[in-house]
């Protein structure tokens, strides 16, 4: 059977289990929502709301990390956590999950609910036909569940952007001594999880494909990425994305 990968298609956790799939050359087919209705497709394939999901011949890997795992094993590539770098590649993962991630979607999210024509492509524009008409009309009530549920506020905006700067300055410090990538001159599972997890706030084409066109997006998102494109650790991310992710 090809694995399915369930989605929030531009969920930065299921680009990069799709980056790690994609880069490993494994075969699967995409089941891609909007977010909340990606509820009832998540629960069937793990029993918990939580995508990326990957439904394999070996088992159901619910989370992003299950899934670079799985591509390491089955795939066709270097290792994403070779053995000589396995502490820091965790630790830097670590950070990049717990920390980045959740700032940076709460950051984008703060700018762009704010825009109705952004919202509404957001919640219409994938998944079956039932789910672009449902997502049409009841847009106004999963931007206001996600505003609620991730605590999109002002307060909690500012300080998600200072969580960012800060990873962003540790980033950049890592790169100082010339080295390629955050752990020498080898692709890892770090520098997957930080380019993917930073991709809302620097939308490279090769994420921008699964979201909202950033020519689209209101003024106020563009200038946010802006502002981080011309950072350090921004261009780095973009630098990755052009280079590895392989489609
Ligand atoms: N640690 C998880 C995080 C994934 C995650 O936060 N997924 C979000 C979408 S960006 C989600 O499915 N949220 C739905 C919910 O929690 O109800 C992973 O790495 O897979």
């Amino acid at each position: 059977m090809i694995p399915r990968l369930v989605t929030i298609r531009f969920s930065h956790y299921c680009e990069k289990a799709r980056w790690a799939l994609d880069r490993a050359r494994l075969a699967y087919d995409e089941d891609a929502h909007a977010p909340i209705l990606s509820y009832p497709a998540a629960l069937r394939a793990s029993g918990k709301r939580m995508v990326p999901v990957l439904v394999t011949d070996d088992g159901v890997m619910a989370s992003s990390g299950a899934i670079l795992d799985w591509a390491d094993r089955h795939g066709h590539a270097p290792p994403l956590r070779p053995a000589e770098h396995a502490h820091v590649v965790a630790a830097l993962e670590r950070t990049f999950d717990d920390k980045l991630g959740p700032a940076t979607r709460r950051v984008a999210y703060g700018h762009i609910l704010p825009d109705r024509a952004s919202v509404t492509e957001m919640f219409s524009g994938v998944g079956p036909s039932w789910e672009r008409r449902l997502g049409a009309t009841a847009h106004p009530a999963f931007a206001a569940v996600i505003r609620r549920g991730l605590k999109i506020d002002a307060a909690g905006v500012a300080r998600s952007r200072r969580r960012v700067d800060a990873i962003f300055a540790d980033v950049a410090a890592r790169l100082d001594d010339g080295r390629r990538y955050l752990c020498g001159d080898q692709f890892t599972g770090a520098d997957l999880t930080f380019a993917a997890l930073a991709a809302p706030l620097v939308y490279p084409d090769a994420y921008a494909r699964f979201a909202v066109p950033l020519e689209d997006m209101a003024p106020s998102v563009r200038e946010l990425v802006r502002s981080y494109r011309h950072t350090r650790a921004g261009a780095f991310a973009l630098r990755l994305y052009a280079e590895d992710r392989a489609t």
